[in-house]
């Protein structure tokens, strides 16, 4: 199967990241939905990365869903995502804030870029500000009750949606999200980006 998509995208690091940690071999190819626009519609006509190129040539696109078919490709034997349905409540609460976060980060990245600044709409960025606060706040205080594991072995899809999240939004908005207001998510970022699996996804 193949990943296509730039791991400068959260969701597309979150797959690849995953796949690994799953044990899902997987090609990667690095096409851009901005500079490499026309080659990226040739294989997904919508042009949403992350898309999968499964092995049949169907096409899979969002992050979520690519997880859900990947995570049963495996089933029983590897899982991402725990079983005890109140840990399940958790991870899926996490996940939501970190999705969240991607999704807001990106808004405010698009707004910068794909906008001419005379058309940039002050109050819309400041609700997607407010959002992306909110969501970062609230997985500071999750992070902080219940921390999440960090080894290649033990790292969640939890895990590895905070963490790619965390480390997209410094790279983009660091002085929109200052890393010092949230102590956890910083300690918990540096950690999992030693992990062998992120290593082999970098983002840039
Ligand atoms: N919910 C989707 C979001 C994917 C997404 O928005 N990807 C961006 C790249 S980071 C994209 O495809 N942007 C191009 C566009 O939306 O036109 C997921 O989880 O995969």
């Amino acid at each position: 199967m193949q990943l296509i998509g730039m791991l400068d995208s959260p969701y597309v690091r979150r797959v690849s990241i995953s796949l690994q940690l799953l044990g899902i071999p997987f090609d990667h190819q690095s096409i851009s939905v901005f500079s490499t626009f026309e080659q990226f519609r040739q294989i997904n006509p919508v042009v949403k990365a992350p898309s999968l190129v499964c092995d049949d040539g169907g096409v899979l696109m969002d992050s979520s869903l690519i997880l859900e078919y990947a995570e049963a490709l495996v089933a029983p034997r590897k899982s991402l995502m725990p079983v005890e349905i109140g840990e399940r409540l958790h991870a899926l609460r996490i996940i939501g804030l970190g999705l969240a976060a991607c999704e807001k980060s990106i808004q405010i990245v698009y707004e910068r870029n794909l906008r001419p600044p005379e058309k940039q709409h002050q109050p819309w960025v400041d609700r997607v500000q407010g959002q992306l606060f909110a969501a970062y706040q609230a997985l500071e205080i999750a992070l902080r009750a219940k921390p999440l594991d960090v080894t290649s072995d033990t790292i969640s899809q939890a895990g590895v949606t905070t963490a790619v999240a965390w480390h997209f939004t410094q790279m983009m908005l660091p002085e929109i999200v200052i890393a010092s207001d949230y102590p956890s998510l910083q300690a918990f970022s540096e950690k999992a980006e030693q992990l062998a699996e992120f290593i082999a996804a970098p983002p840039l």
